[in-house]
């Protein structure tokens, strides 16, 4: 008998750390977790099982049809967009033929079972580029279906990815198959902006000036913010880009108007995060010192983008607004890191 589970890709992840005991707690389902490293012990009394495997691995990931019924994934493994221009062609692999990979087990499952297989993906401002300061500025509130121009391997990967979600979930082998025949993935999607977590470390964003000037505001070291003050983007706290996932997954299909959604919380300039910092910490030392690609990158995304559609379909609201997100979470919760000697 195949038990019914939710995968969870990419679990060791800043997302995975937030989404597994989450969806352990609030739901009553079997959570198998998939990540290339070890599962951190942290996370081990959330799941089932553990799958110490890579999404490339066809073989691996073809045998899963035969354990598990899988009604939903949360395919969350993915190579950030600061990590990716190091070597784009590992992070094609990684991003694109890895969710390709389980788009296809998707599909496998949703054969097998007769019925469309959640698949839920999280995208990215990245695959957003604005030619210039001056366009960003004047773009505002970017929308869906604005800017679409990633100057990023990660964004050319997340948009991409973003069409091949939709390709499976409404025009999957049209040629061949029968209209009356539903689709197999009920694809769905949030376009993060820069996530800020206070349980896990940055992990090679280009967003990552901002938790990177917390954590080091929190161990007393000083920093050097590789943007300019002025620059800014929208932002998060992972508790938000929590919700947001699971409220989407759980959100009945004929209320949804599209299969990719803008989310966000606040937008902040890294002169503003500064100032937050000092609030917490007065002691703070941070220099800025631009690094001119990277950015270059953060000059392309928006200052902020609109997340209308999702507040309009699936009632999207963010618990964090700027002032909840440093004083409720990420000052205590960074804090409380360093003083337990976490890292
Ligand atoms: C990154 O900076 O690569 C990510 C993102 C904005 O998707 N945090």
């Amino acid at each position: 008998m195949r038990k019914e589970i939710v995968l969870v890709t990419g679990a060791n992840g800043e997302v995975g750390h937030g989404l597994i005991p989450y969806l352990s707690e609030h739901g009553k389902v079997h959570i198998v977790a998939m990540d290339i490293h070890p599962l951190e012990e942290s996370l081990k009394k959330y799941c089932y099982h553990f799958i110490l495997g890579d999404i490339l691995d066809t073989i691996m990931l073809g045998r899963l049809v035969f354990e598990y019924d899988i009604h939903t994934i949360y395919h969350l493994a993915s190579i950030l967009s600061t990590r990716a221009e190091y070597n784009p062609e590992a992070a094609h692999r990684v991003n694109v033929e890895g969710t390709l990979n389980l788009l296809r087990l998707a599909v496998e499952q949703s054969q097998w079972q007769k019925r469309p297989v959640k698949f839920l993906y999280p995208s990215s401002i990245a695959v957003y580029g604005l030619p210039s300061l001056e366009t960003k500025a004047k773009a505002g509130r970017v929308s869906e279906t604005e800017w679409l121009n990633p100057t990023t391997m990660y964004g050319c990967n997340k948009l991409y990815c973003e069409h091949l979600g939709r390709y499976h979930a409404v025009y999957y082998k049209q040629l061949v198959r029968n209209n009356d025949e539903p689709c197999c993935i009920d694809f769905r999607c949030v376009r993060y902006p820069g996530l800020i977590s206070a349980v896990t470390l940055p992990a090679g964003g280009t967003s990552d000036y901002g938790p990177e000037m917390i954590h080091h505001a929190a161990q007393g070291t000083p920093y050097k913010c590789f943007v300019r003050k002025e620059s800014r983007l929208p932002f998060m706290v992972m508790p938000d880009a929590i919700k947001a996932l699971v409220k989407l997954a759980e959100s009945p299909i004929d209320s949804l108007t599209r299969h990719i959604y803008n989310v966000t919380s606040f937008s902040l300039s890294a002169g503003d995060i500064l100032g937050l910092v000092k609030d917490a910490f007065p002691k703070v030392e941070v220099d800025f010192e631009p690094d001119r690609p990277r950015q270059q990158i953060v000059d392309s995304w928006p200052a902020d983008i609109d997340d209308t559609a999702a507040c309009r379909d699936w009632n999207w609201k963010p618990d964090y607004d700027v002032s909840r997100s440093f004083s409720k979470y990420l000052i205590p919760g960074i804090t409380q890191r360093y003083i337990a000697g976490a890292e």
